[in-house]
């Protein structure tokens, strides 16, 4: 079953058409609405009814993630305020975190991209899902919640943790597909096999895994202890959450929804796009969005494409796994952690040190642990242990509030961490993915 066969399945030059009346009506509704897109647009020479295929895209000006922080809260939305009817944020750099914002319609094309999500993975409307993705204001668990529903899935809405509930949850229930973070399914393998509970045992077919960087060979690892097919979903907040890409049985790159989100690959030095097969940065038009629509949103994630038709018939693009980002940001258990938000946290602590050093491990089946390294001024040392505990805990507290992931905190004499001639490295990522 192919949800939205005729649009996945449509032939190139009916799919421009199709994308080309999309950014037609695009532009001037945003360059109507939106005073801070009209000035870009007007400062890239483009009135919005020069703007008639798709071929113009490459006359827009892009958007950055800098832009969403510099118009915090609703500088970037093109619907007013009252048209808003869910908000989700995600973490950001510094200070504010990224705003998105849905309106209805914008609700229907997500339970819309993520059914397609489902049914690309292999889902079949009498399967039940485990959906141990966070709710809350993370985008995972509403957003395959919303392509459930749309797709009359029994839906099990478990968030994330709490995995002893989960594992009960799934012998109770035996659900057919689960969604989470990749960590977090081998995790619940190794607690499974603690508890005396076989994984393989369960009633699986598919696992639709994503929000972080994962490899072939985790997905070997989380095939065999849970016997199931594991697929890769990507999404980010700033377009819509999960839904914009998604693997098929085939697992051969990652079907991008390009009738709504339209992809480039650029040099992310020069902006100029690259051929298919080579890696670039990811670069995502939305197309239909009213809330806050996108035009060529700089996503920072490293990929390829290939225009090819999938084994599975369907002819839309599909990128590769994300191979990296151009910036430093790191997913922690699924959570966004750039490297400037502890820096923030430190210049604000009195008798610390501007070096640090994020190491992140993980054991083998277990969860991300992430070590900050601080230097601390000398007098800490000669001073009562009192006064370094105390130091140190305010450090924990303060880097846990902002990433809201737990961290150990290790205070270090100066001069300890290695400084560097070039770009300091500021992350020491020891995890094999
Ligand atoms: O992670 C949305 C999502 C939820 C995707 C559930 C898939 C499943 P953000 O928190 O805004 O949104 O983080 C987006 O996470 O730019 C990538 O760097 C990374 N990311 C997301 N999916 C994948 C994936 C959600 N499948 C950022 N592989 C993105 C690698 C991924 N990285």
């Amino acid at each position: 079953m192919i949800w939205k066969e005729d649009v996945e399945c449509a032939d190139r030059a009916a799919l421009q058409v199709l994308q080309s009346d999309h950014l037609k009506k695009l532009i001037p509704y945003i360059y109507h609405n939106c005073p801070v897109y009209k000035q870009k647009l007007e400062d890239a020479g483009v009135s919005p009814d020069s703007v008639q295929s798709i071929d113009d895209i490459k006359r827009l000006p892009f958007t950055t993630k800098e832009d969403m922080r510099d118009h915090y809260p609703y500088g970037l939305f093109s619907a007013p305020q009252e048209q808003i009817n869910e908000i989700h944020v995600s973490s950001g750099t510094t200070g504010n975190p990224t705003l998105v914002g849905y309106t209805r319609d914008d609700l229907a094309l997500w339970s819309d991209v993520m059914a397609r999500v489902l049914c690309c993975a292999g889902a079949e409307p009498d399967d039940t899902i485990q959906i141990a993705y966070g709710y809350g204001l993370f985008t995972g668990g509403l957003g395959f919640h919303y392509g459930a529903l749309e797709m009359g899935l029994r839906i099990i809405p478990t968030s994330s943790g709490q995995t002893a509930r989960q594992l009960k949850i799934m012998q109770d229930f035996k659900p057919r597909i689960i969604g989470c973070t990749p960590s977090y399914a081998l995790y619940m393998a190794e607690e499974a096999k603690e508890l005396g509970i076989d994984p393989r045992e369960g009633n699986w077919r598919i696992g639709i895994f994503g929000a972080e960087p994962w490899s072939d060979s985790i997905r070997q690892e989380i095939e065999d202890a849970w016997n199931m097919l594991a697929t890769d979903v990507y999404g980010l907040s700033e377009i819509i959450g999960p839904g914009v890409a998604q693997e098929c049985q085939y697992k051969d790159g990652l079907h991008i929804f390009s009738d709504v989100f339209f992809p480039e690959i650029i040099n992310p030095e020069t902006g100029e796009e690259v051929a298919p097969g080579e890696d670039g940065e990811l670069v995502i038009t939305t197309l239909t969005k009213q809330g806050i629509p996108l035009i060529r949103y700089r996503t920072r994630d490293i990929v390829s494409i290939t225009y090819e038709t999938c084994r599975c018939g369907r002819t839309s693009p599909r990128i590769s796994k994300i191979k990296g980002r151009t910036d430093d940001m790191i997913v922690v258990r699924g959570i966004n952690v750039f490297p400037s938000q502890i820096e923030h946290v430190l210049v604000g602590i009195e008798g610390t040190q501007p070096h640090y050093q994020i190491v992140v491990d993980r054991a083998a089946h277990k969860l991300d642990q992430v070590e900050v390294l601080v230097e601390v001024e000398e007098r800490f040392f000669s001073d009562e242990i009192k006064h370094l505990t105390e130091l140190r805990d305010t450090i924990k507290k303060e880097i846990q509030a902002v990433l809201s992931v737990g961290v150990k905190v290790t205070l270090v004499e100066p001069k300890t961490i290695e400084r560097s001639m070039g770009k300091s490295k500021r992350i020491v990522d020891k995890r094999t993915l």
